[in-house]
């Protein structure tokens, strides 16, 4: 068990923090100064607990979990760990006698935003399952300077601005100076055999960077098992002295130093989307280069040799952004320990296993040869020889069938794919829903499906939901405690006990008052951020999500349009009011993704100031959306917009966040929706539109004409041509317009919201009615609730620990 502080040991522990760190007497401290003392506090616990974890791993020779991935969105970590370490009371406490509020102190830290969105923030909730189940666990990252922008609304539109987490997010970071390693990116190679038939490799005039790991313990609930987030930090060790070489070289050493510099200097804000640049493949082979390296040095110092590597590590790569590390280890075990190409392949191959996160074809990740070649050329000499041998294998399963051989391979067209890189070098393939594994099987992977059907699973996302519930929901946290005990905090599953309060009017008022007091929490923030005053008797209606056509926020600015226009068609007419919250990044290079934002405050600033419209419908863009925004909206959300186009969506765990607190879906038939409708029966959740082979089927069968709809449908054409016109503040979205009807180069409303447009309504139609009711609604909300264990990140670890890394964990279904 973690080290216990009473009130008065953990103040005196605070106190000679603010001493000895900022030469403070407690009455003099600034607040950011006692938020640091107590994290300073914390970490230390943590630091002592990630030693002991270490040293047994090390005694007991235990295999280990190495997961890599190139976002880690960890949100804060102050009240985290104080809550897993069982400390927030005697904090709480201890601060509250030298006169400072412990809530009002978390504010105080910066929400590192070392990630885009689903893949960086599922990998945040992964690590705090993997401590707290046991499992041995290191994630590794890049330490960006900057994190993913912030995110301003200047007049309407999203201005991207500079994000400096580092500021008070260092406190958690011990850097691990005896650990730096060299990276070498660039420069050429020479190969010959040497006198005893060895090939020997030499890499010449290379650029030298240095990786220095900070490490961030991660706590798990109640154990002394603390996993390590180690985030390497790009440098050179080139000095900028050069004043002994000529002219020409000293420039040529400054470009050097300035490449290695600036390596982890920016997250790449893309979600989905490849840009192609060569820094973003240097960012990737750093990670790897550097972790593998970190891996391999102390396997060596321990074992004295790498035979036995496969036995002890498993290498988990998040989508296929950390896919070199196939070919680096291969790059180290044949020239740096001298094993022969199949020995090394035998165990590359049976400890990397890969995630895949999404179908979207303009994610799936292709690198040019030249420049992997150019930045690094062994490596591309190792991704041919495997592709050779990969095609070989293929022959035999495809004799003749070159078609098919050259769309499976891993060089081919000029480029690298990377998944297929993934597949061929690794024993374990996973989609992240069951519908997703499906498509990636049946469709996007399914040669490969095929010739090894055993090497496919799924594995179902999960959350933490220590933080998405019992931290963001206290008040809920507290009633579902009153009622079933807290065994539900280690056995998420136990939630299930609370379906037996169905019929219990004086449970659903409680759970219904407390969303009241979340929705109160939110109106605060969004009255003094927004200016906006909300209805609380509206239904809090939330798409918190990256900014995506896919997801389409589209379908849902058409349906408040129509309402709108409902509202001033007659606005004496029954309405069932909505507030209607946004919450979105939109990556600074994807045009319709920003004009959509825009779109949103345009819309916003019109019905927000009608005054037909009154307290009916209001529509708020939350900025900057961010994990410590997203904890204090998804307690206050009553319904959660899961509205992707079906099939495209891998599996989504905004979903879940929001049915963990009592909200109900209106969703498609995607991702994990399918199996959170499972889990709630039909009668609980509002379920719209085409399923995945329906969209499939029209996309494909070249019919979908959304013109025609837009000439057949009468309120959807009103809505469009006001969309054209525009909203009274000076912008037209025409081009958003052409988008959807006649498409701009490709198709026309690629993510056929159009086709989903009569379905939707009537589900939000249904929505309303149902919120007429409030006790159905209550029994839904408590259903959601009830039904959501099986969707926390617990879960989901211990069927990888299971079923896939063959490891131990503490976890007991
Ligand atoms: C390099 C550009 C880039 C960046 C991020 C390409 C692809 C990605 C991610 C793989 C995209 C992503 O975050 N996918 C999301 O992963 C979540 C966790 O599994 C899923 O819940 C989401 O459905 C999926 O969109």
């Amino acid at each position: 068990m973690p080290k216990t502080y009473t009130k008065n040991t953990m103040k005196q522990a605070i106190e000679g923090k603010l001493r000895r760190h900022f030469s403070r007497e407690p009455g003099e401290a600034s607040k950011e100064q006692i938020y640091e003392a107590c994290a300073l506090v914390i970490r230390d616990t943590l630091a002592d607990h990630m030693i002991e974890t270490q040293n047994q791993v090390e005694q007991n020779k235990e295999r280990q979990v190495h997961y890599l991935c190139m976002e880690f969105l960890v949100g804060r970590s102050l009240r985290n760990n104080a809550y897993n370490l069982g400390l927030l009371g005697p904090m709480r406490d201890a601060l509250a006698d030298m006169g400072v509020d412990l809530s009002d102190l978390f504010e105080e830290e910066a929400d590192p935003g070392l990630g885009n969105g689903g893949l960086g923030r599922l990998a945040a909730c992964y690590m705090d399952g993997m401590a707290t189940i046991g499992v041995r666990a290191t994630g590794y990252s890049i330490r960006y300077e900057h994190g993913i922008f912030k995110q301003k609304i200047v007049d309407g539109e999203q201005v991207e601005l500079p994000d400096s987490w580092l500021e008070t997010g260092a406190v958690w970071q011990i850097p691990a100076m005896d650990d730096v390693r060299e990276v070498r990116i660039g420069g050429n190679v020479n190969t010959y055999w040497n006198d005893e038939g060895k090939l020997v490799v030499e890499h010449t005039d290379y650029t030298p960077v240095l990786a220095t790991p900070y490490d961030m313990p991660i706590s798990g609930y109640k154990t002394d098992n603390v996993s390590t987030l180690r985030l390497w930090e790009a440098s050179s060790p080139i000095p900028l002295d050069m004043s002994l070489f000529s002219r020409g070289e000293y420039l040529k050493a400054v470009e050097k130093h300035a490449m290695a510099e600036v390596i982890s200097m920016i997250l790449y804000p893309e979600d989905n989307h490849i840009e192609g640049q060569s820094l973003r493949l240097k960012q990737q082979y750093f990670l790897v280069s550097a972790t593998i390296q970190d891996i391999c040095a102390k396997h060596k110092a321990q074992y004295g040799t790498l035979e036995n590597f496969a036995r002890k590590h498993i290498l988990h790569i998040n989508d296929t952004h950390p896919v070199l590390v196939i070919p680096e280890l291969m790059r180290i075990l044949m020239d740096g320990e001298n094993m022969g190409w199949d020995k090394a392949w035998n165990i590359v191959s049976q400890c990397v296993a890969y995630t895949n996160h999404t179908v979207m074809p303009e994610a799936l990740e292709c690198w040019p040869i030249e420049l992997m070649q150019s930045l690094m050329p062994r490596v591309m000499m190792i991704v041919n020889e495997i592709n050779e041998r990969f095609c070989k294998e293929l022959w035999n399963y495809y004799p003749g069938d070159f078609n098919r051989i050259s769309k499976m391979a891993i060089v081919s067209d000029g480029v690298v794919r990377m998944a297929h890189l993934a597949i061929a070098g690794s024993f374990s393939v996973n989609g992240v829903s069951e519908l997703h594994s499906d498509i990636l099987k049946e469709k996007v992977f399914h040669d490969f499906y095929h010739i090894s059907p055993a090497k496919f699973r799924n594995v179902t996302n999960g959350i933490a939901h220590r933080r998405w519930l019992c931290e963001a929901n206290p008040e809920l946290t507290g009633l579902i405690t009153e009622l079933i005990g807290d065994g539900f905090i280690t056995h998420p599953s136990e939630l299930q006990v609370l379906r037996t309060f169905g019929e219990d009017k004086k449970v659903l008022d409680r759970l219904a008052e407390i969303k009241r007091h979340n929705k109160e929490r939110l109106a605060a923030y969004i009255k003094e951020h927004n200016g906006i005053e909300v209805n609380l008797g509206s239904i809090f209606d939330v798409q918190v999500k990256r900014l995506h056509e896919y997801k389409r926020q589209m379908l849902n600015i058409l349906h408040i349009l129509y309402l709108y226009n409902k509202i001033k068609d007659d606005p004496s007419a029954e309405f069932v009011p909505r507030t209607y919250i946004f919450g979105s990044k939109a990556a600074p290079g994807y045009v319709v993704a920003k004009r959509t934002v825009s779109l949103i405050n345009s819309i916003a600033n019109k019905i927000n100031n009608d005054p037909d419209v009154g307290d009916k419908l209001k529509v708020v863009f939350i900025e900057d959306y961010k994990v410590s925004l997203a904890e204090m909206i998804m307690p206050a959300a009553e319904v959660s917009e899961q509205i992707s186009i079906a099939g495209k969506e891998a599996s989504g765990t905004g979903n879940m966040k929001f049915m963990m607190n009592g909200a109900l879906t209106i969703g498609t038939m995607d991702g994990a929706n399918v199996e959170i409708c499972q889990a709630v029966g039909e009668e609980n959740i509002f379920i719209f539109g085409m399923n995945a082979k329906e969209a499939e089927n029209l996309a494909e069968g070249g019919t979908y004409s959304p013109m025609s709809i837009y000439n057949s449908n009468p309120g959807l054409r009103r809505v469009l041509d006001q969309m054209r016109d525009g909203f009274g503040d000076g912008k037209k979205y025409d081009s958003l317009v052409k988008m959807l009807l006649q498409g701009n180069g490709g198709p026309a409303d690629k993510f056929m919201s159009l086709a989903d447009f009569d379905s939707y309504v009537k589900a939000q139609e249904r929505v309303s009615q149902m919120y007429l009711r409030p006790e159905n609604w209550n029994y839904m909300s408590l259903m959601n609730i009830a039904n959501s264990g099986r969707f926390a990140s617990d879960r989901s670890i211990a069927e990888y620990a299971k079923n896939i890394w063959k490891v131990h964990t503490d976890f007991a279904y």
